[in-house]
């Protein structure tokens, strides 16, 4: 069970999360804002609650592991990574910059960044080979990956999925963000892939489903995966892209979209809501 101060202080972190991801992308121009904010209370409580994870233990063998498989949204995962001061703020306002650290897919330069992707469908095959090397070596390490929904599409990923179930392979958990949406549209009418949840459970997966917006929903996935034995476990986060961005909630235009003078008001003001009402 969450202690209030906990959900209280995580519901803090994902509204700061939010407020780098303005921060980062600025005014005219391009970025991941819609795939980014469907995860902020994913990588909020997994950085900050769940994982064994400090700036401290960087390079610790021991160390739990997130792979961002849909690396676009690289963006979430950088705020999370800059509020665990694994790098200086500056970098936040550099992002693309090309003398930047911080690039527009992960990159291993990145304090923290366990993968390089961006190339849809791979982070699951990465997270298993990592999954398996730490059974190896006994290391009570976990490895996190997140895949969106639009990135089921791709063939890899359920190779994968087959072969982490065949070995067994329970120290891994999978999170599906399903916020229903990708690049250009809805995800339902460019790649219609129905019932989810009951093909990952035919390839051997556990499968739990959390209300990606509410901590508790996910910390208590979290860990009926994690006491799930013998089998890996995914959990579908039912989402929405943009979340709290009022004008960008389910809108495919703010995948990558440019933020206007207009439209960036307006995302503080969404966020300064959001912080009212937390109190
Ligand atoms: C192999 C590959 N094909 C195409 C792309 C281009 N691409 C980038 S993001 C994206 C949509 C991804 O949708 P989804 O997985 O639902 O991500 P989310 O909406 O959660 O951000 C696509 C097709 C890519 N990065 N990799």
């Amino acid at each position: 069970m969450l202690s209030i101060e906990k959900k209280k202080e995580l519901a803090e972190m994902t509204l700061k999360l939010r407020y780098d991801l303005l921060e980062m992308i600025g005014i005219g121009t391009a970025g991941h804002l819609g795939g980014s904010s469907s995860l902020a209370e994913t990588i909020a409580v997994l950085y900050f609650h769940v994982m064994r994870f400090s700036r401290d233990r960087l390079k610790d063998p021991n160390r739990d592991r997130l792979v961002l498989s849909k690396g676009h949204a690289a963006l979430i995962q950088y705020a999370a990574l800059c509020e665990a001061g694994c790098f200086p703020r500056e970098e936040l306002k550099r992002v693309k910059a090309l003398d930047g650290l911080l690039q527009g897919h992960p990159d291993l330069s990145i304090p923290g960044i366990e993968a390089v992707t961006g190339s849809l469908g791979q982070g699951l095959s990465i997270s298993l080979g990592m999954a398996l090397a730490l059974r190896l070596d006994k290391s009570p390490a976990r490895v996190y990956t997140i895949m969106g929904d639009g990135e089921q599409s791709e063939g890899q990923l359920w190779e994968a999925a087959m072969a982490a179930a065949n070995f067994k392979v329970d120290n891994l958990t999978a999170f599906l963000d399903w916020n229903k949406v990708q690049a250009t549209g809805p995800t339902k009418d460019i790649f219609s892939i129905p019932n989810l949840g009951d093909k990952w459970t035919s390839f051997g997966w556990q499968v739990f489903t959390a209300a990606g917006h509410t901590i508790e929903s996910i910390c208590d996935s979290i860990e009926k995966a994690a006491a799930c034995k013998g089998k890996p476990s995914l959990i579908i986060l039912d989402t929405v892209k943009g979340k709290d961005f009022s004008f960008a909630e389910g809108n495919a235009a703010y995948h990558n979209g440019i933020l206007t003078e207009e439209s960036y008001a307006q995302a503080k003001k969404d966020l300064d809501a959001v912080k009212a009402r937390l109190g």
